[in-house]
């Protein structure tokens, strides 16, 4: 993303212009992004533009994509200036960087050798276009493809090799998979806690024994938490091609279908099914957000595109929802940011109009900008916001009573303790799109069904179970957030989790 932000002329930086951040330096409101863009540019000519211009585009695709920012004093975008506009052929970087064939040889060694091997695919998979080769790698081995938050998506999730995802709120299946292989090859993914289940050993991984290839386009995160037996720096795409290159050809389902290997992981896979299937399928009233979230989707198209920001929406949607094909699930992930899903949402389905597009967001979520409601009704986008509502921040909740034994300031109450809630549908309704209210599981999917036929932006809000454990999700692996001492039991839980991480 290129962000243009305006900025204080350059002939009064520092005197207090209207809306000048000045205290440590003159028009420093660019600096304030200064932690999450690539790089950034404050020209103060306008004959530099042409040059910061390349650069920008050049560091914004090139690498780990992502946001640049470009910061325009008010004098240099009124100036005029006779420019050269350069040729962006002889400016950009067309071809992503390659492993060396000597690692790639390595790598392709190993793998050939492991009896367990496992794929760990993460954003990068799918930024880099990898997902088909991905697969394609996992048919070659017979290997499980496991995914990260970013990740899901990077295998069709009904695949015999698709072995769910990793981490804490995540799979069973994925994480025993992970945690037993012996050769892990993990495709664009940095490890984070929440997906390495705080990185103790034997939850999700144990890295050592398991010996890791570590393909990355980013040098700083091989090796970045787990050792590698090989990195593979480079491009995902080219190097999971240059992998199976390597390997030759061989494997595919009559190969694989016949190990013990591949009976072990159908049988992993059915335990995680039917363990989730008890939320999914529940006919509990108020209904659980899985059993919400598999009736939104009987009533989507197989390449919906379904967006989520945080809570628990956000991991419900990422145990429970098919996702088939790359870029469609959109998550803030793990900086699993309220208010992200309303505008991403609407975002989506101005990329791509050709596409149902789902914004699955949490009562809390959906507080934060539910203004955005006026520009898909202004722009009479169909967009479906699904707005799944047990008043309050329930995850929160959860994490409250979970490590310290105690809630507060989490449920949305009135003063004398009875449950607070805006009228969703009305909130709807009055920005003017299509709205209902279902509180029933069996309305959910018909319900659905009228808002994408609407064909212009529509609101479903549905009641969901705001107590445990059906207000919940299915916790899978572990993670590490500190306990005060003086909640002993809880406290002493968390040391001896502590103790068996991995991650020096
Ligand atoms: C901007 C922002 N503020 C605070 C948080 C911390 N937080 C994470 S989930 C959550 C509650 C989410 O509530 P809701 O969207 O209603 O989902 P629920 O868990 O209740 O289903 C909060 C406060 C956050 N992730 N992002
Ligand atoms: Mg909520």
């Amino acid at each position: 993303m290129l962000l243009v932000t305006g900025s204080a002329h350059t002939y009064m930086r520092g005197h207090g212009l209207l809306q000048e951040v000045e205290r440590r330096h003159g028009a420093d409101n660019a600096r304030v992004f200064d932690p999450i863009v690539k790089e950034w540019w404050q020209p103060s000519r306008t004959d530099e533009l042409p040059f910061v211009l390349h650069r920008a585009w050049n560091q914004m695709v090139s690498g780990r994509p992502g946001p640049v920012l470009l910061d325009l004093p008010m004098d240099v975008q009124a100036d005029a200036a006779d420019v050269t506009i350069p040729d962006p052929e002889q400016r950009e970087a067309h071809n992503g960087a390659r492993p060396s064939a000597a690692d790639i040889e390595r790598a392709a060694r190993l793998l050939a050798e492991a009896d367990r091997p496992v794929i760990v695919a993460g954003g990068g998979a799918i930024t880099a276009e990898a997902a088909d080769l991905v697969t394609a790698l996992a048919e070659r081995l017979g290997a499980p493809v496991a995914t990260t938050w970013m990740g899901k998506g990077a295998i069709d999730e009904t695949h015999e090799l698709n072995a769910w995802s990793v981490g804490d709120t995540a799979s069973t299946s994925g994480n025993r998979l992970a945690a037993t292989a012996d050769v892990l090859i993990a495709v664009g993914c940095r490890f984070t806690d929440w997906s390495s289940s705080s990185w103790r050993r034997g939850v999700t991984y144990a890295i050592p024994p398991t010996r890791l290839i570590q393909i990355d386009v980013d040098p700083r995160e091989i090796g970045k938490n787990y050792p590698v037996e090989v990195g593979l720096l480079g491009d995902a795409r080219a190097a999971v091609a240059d992998l199976l290159e390597a390997l030759g050809p061989g494997g595919g389902p009559t190969a694989y279908r016949s190990t013990a290997y591949f009976e072990e992981i159908q049988a992993r896979k059915t335990e995680w099914e039917d363990l989730k299937r008890a939320k999914q399928r529940s006919a509990a009233i108020p209904m659980t957000q899985a059993r919400a979230l598999f009736e939104v989707q009987a009533a989507t198209a197989p390449d919906a595109i379904v967006v989520t920001g945080a809570g628990l929406p956000q991991s419900i949607v990422k145990q429970n929802w098919v996702t088939r094909r790359p870029r469609t699930h959109l998550t803030s992930g793990g900086f699993s940011t309220m208010g992200f899903t309303l505008p991403a949402a609407i975002g989506a389905r101005l990329c791509r109009p050709d596409r149902q597009v789902l914004g699955i967001a949490g009562d809390g979520d959906f507080l934060q900008t539910m203004q955005e409601l006026a520009a898909a009704a202004m722009l009479d986008l169909p967009v479906v916001f699904v707005v799944l509502n047990n008043s309050g921040w329930i995850s929160i909740k959860g994490g409250q009573t979970n490590f310290f034994g105690r809630t507060a300031a989490v449920d949305f109450l009135h003063r004398d303790g009875s449950i607070y809630s805006p009228d969703y549908q009305a909130i709807g309704a009055a920005f003017g799109l299509r709205a209902e209210h279902v509180d029933h599981p069996d309305a959910v999917r018909p319900a659905v069904e009228r808002a994408l036929a609407a064909d212009g932006p529509a609101l479903v809000a549905i009641d969901v179970a705001r107590e445990l454990p059906d207000a919940g999700l299915d916790k899978t692996g572990w993670w590490d957030a500190p306990v005060p001492e003086f909640h002993a039991e809880q406290h002493a839980a968390q040391l001896a989790g502590r103790a068996e991480e991995q991650h020096r």
